[in-house]
């Protein structure tokens, strides 16, 4: 009998503020891969061929009045990719609660967190570290209970959704990322479960 959890692609929750260019990433990744997806009218769920692996994302509103609808897709998640447009000094900080939110989620403890800071090709971007600087990440991090909190997770990359190669290129390979790290994750998980199982 197949085990239809088991199976089931990975999902990703692509996740930020309105307009910091959630749809546009998506749309930029699948013109990447137009041969081999199907057709499809946009919808909050995509499915997703990176390479050979198949995924799953959903591609959520981020205006503030519809971000407490965001946790209703925590469940079943594995991970989430937070897109924050670099070009916008104003809403930064918007981001960063937003972000700062998601992180201390009990429910999101565990997934893997991608951070693309968008709009990147626009002149008045700003830099990754003038960001990083602004976002101050470990200050927002919950404190580690434990060694996996120490280790989450997260990895911020710049990234244009304007369709060139070397963006496609940029954004289909933090998806890689994203895929490696959930595999790496369900094969700790299941090592961690034979430890338990082999004292009990
Ligand atoms: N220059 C530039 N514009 C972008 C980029 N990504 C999105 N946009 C523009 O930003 C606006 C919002 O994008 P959208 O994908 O709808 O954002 P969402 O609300 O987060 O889904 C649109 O006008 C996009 O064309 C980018 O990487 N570079
Ligand atoms: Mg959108």
């Amino acid at each position: 009998m197949g085990n239809a959890f088991k199976k089931r692609p990975p999902v990703v929750i692509i996740l930020g503020i309105d307009d910091s260019g959630k749809t546009s990433v998506l749309y930029s990744l699948q013109k990447k891969n137009i041969d081999t997806v199907q057709p499809t009218v946009h919808s909050p769920l995509e499915n997703l061929k990176i390479n050979k692996y198949k995924m799953m994302a959903w591609d959520l509103g981020g205006k503030d009045k519809v971000r407490n609808l965001w946790r209703h897709y925590f469940v079943g998640s594995d991970a989430v990719l937070f897109v924050i447009d670099s070009s916008n000094r104003d809403r930064l900080m918007e981001s960063k609660q937003e972000l700062a939110k998601l992180l201390n989620e009990p429910l999101l403890k565990d997934v893997v967190f991608m951070i693309f800071l968008n709009k990147c090709d626009l002149p008045n971007a700003m830099t990754q570290q003038e960001i990083e600087d602004q976002l101050q990440i470990e200050s927002i991090l919950p404190p580690p209970q434990n060694a996996s909190d120490l280790n989450r997770r997260i990895k911020i990359v710049t990234t244009s959704a304007i369709s060139t190669n070397q963006n496609n290129s940029n954004i289909q390979d933090s998806f890689i990322w994203i895929i490696d790290q959930i595999k790496d994750r369900k094969k700790n998980f299941k090592k961690q479960l034979n430890r338990q199982q082999s004292v009990q």
